[in-house]
């Protein structure tokens, strides 16, 4: 795997020593593709109001559609035309997405979180695309069912992200290492950039939004104030937060550090609740940090051992370097 390889070489390769099939090959370029034409507009989004996209009509009296759901538009439809997949979930839609015809055959059921973070568009904040992959539990030939929905984030087949900042990359995981790869723009190819990454087993960084620290656990009030304290070693960390998962995971992935997303007391009587989604934002990198030498847990349980009971099911999200998230462990248990 020669750094520079283009992805689609990469993926070849993958097919070819059995990493990858010709199912998920398929898939997987699928939303290489659209993610040429997402990171596209989102880096001309800001001159949209420039080039006369007024309202709800552009220059061509086309209809502007906000870009979470263009690129949930432009998800939906390319699976759909390729048939790649029997039945996909978006964090855009409240139902799961029923396969085309085609996609009936298909082996594999998508979840796809399309532009995580897409609020920080207009600040010029780095935005990404989650997805993850599962091999149907029901028969082929109809479209996906229940219980090829509701499976535990150990049976995903592959996941990663799209992360749209200074440059667009893709980071994924077969379950055979997890690989980066940068795109050409001029090219509408990736190339390898990050071969086999693994993340460190410690970082000197947290990402959390302290604005929540009221309605934290206290073990989690302990654990973010040691942090910041200076009396043991390797301490104070540093504060890192963008308020865009793919753009803070993405951070402490390759640097290390630990993501923090705690579940929130709701007030008197009612349950505590995590903000991110388990399916499509929680397994996925939960899958890509496992394979990189990371840990993924919701402050009791592994993420990927959590069986879901609904396709949107929140969770709360601690993620990242081994060591972090073990001794973040420490003060909750
Ligand atoms: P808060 C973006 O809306 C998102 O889903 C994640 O990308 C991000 O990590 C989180 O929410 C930010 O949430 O409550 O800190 O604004």
């Amino acid at each position: 795997m020669g750094k520079g390889q283009t992805l689609h070489a990469h993926l070849l390769d993958a097919s070819s020593n059995g990493t990858i099939d010709d199912g998920l090959l398929t898939l997987i370029l699928d939303l290489v593709r659209v993610s040429c034409t997402i990171s596209d507009e989102v880096n001309r989004a800001g001159l949209a109001d420039i080039l006369g996209v007024t309202g709800e009509r552009n220059v061509h009296g086309e209809e502007v559609k906000k870009l979470d759901m263009r690129a949930n538009d432009l998800l939906i439809d390319a699976m759909r035309e390729s048939g790649s997949v029997c039945g996909m979930a978006s964090e855009e839609n409240e139902d799961a997405i029923d396969a085309s015809a085609k996609g009936e055959s298909s082996e594999y059921v998508l979840f796809f979180d399309p532009l995580d973070g897409s609020s920080n568009i207009d600040v010029n904040v780095s935005i990404g695309t989650i997805f993850s992959i599962y091999r149907r539990k029901s028969e082929r030939g109809t479209s996906a069912t229940p219980e090829d929905y509701l499976q535990r984030g150990t049976e995903q087949v592959a996941a990663g992200y799209f992360v749209y900042g200074s440059s667009t990359m893709l980071v994924y995981t077969a379950g055979n290492g997890v690989h980066g790869f940068t795109l050409d723009p001029s090219k509408r190819e990736y190339f390898l950039s990050h071969a086999s990454i693994r993340t460190p087993s410690r970082g000197r960084v947290f990402s959390c939004n302290e604005g929540n620290t009221n309605t934290w656990c206290s073990g989690t009030q302990k654990y973010v104030a040691s942090l910041k304290a200076s009396d043991t070693a390797g301490k104070p960390y540093s504060g890192r937060y963008v308020g865009s998962f793919v753009a803070d995971f993405h951070r402490n992935l390759l640097k290390g550090g630990i993501f923090l997303y705690p579940s929130q007391d709701q007030g008197p009587g009612k349950p505590r609740k995590g903000k991110l989604r388990l399916m499509y934002e929680g397994n996925p990198m939960a899958m890509v940090v496992e394979q990189a030498g990371g840990r993924a847990s919701d402050g009791a349980r592994r993420i990927m051992d959590i069986v879901p009971g609904e396709i949107h099911e929140r969770v709360a999200l601690i993620i990242g370097s081994s060591d972090d998230v073990e001794e973040y462990l420490g003060f909750v248990k």
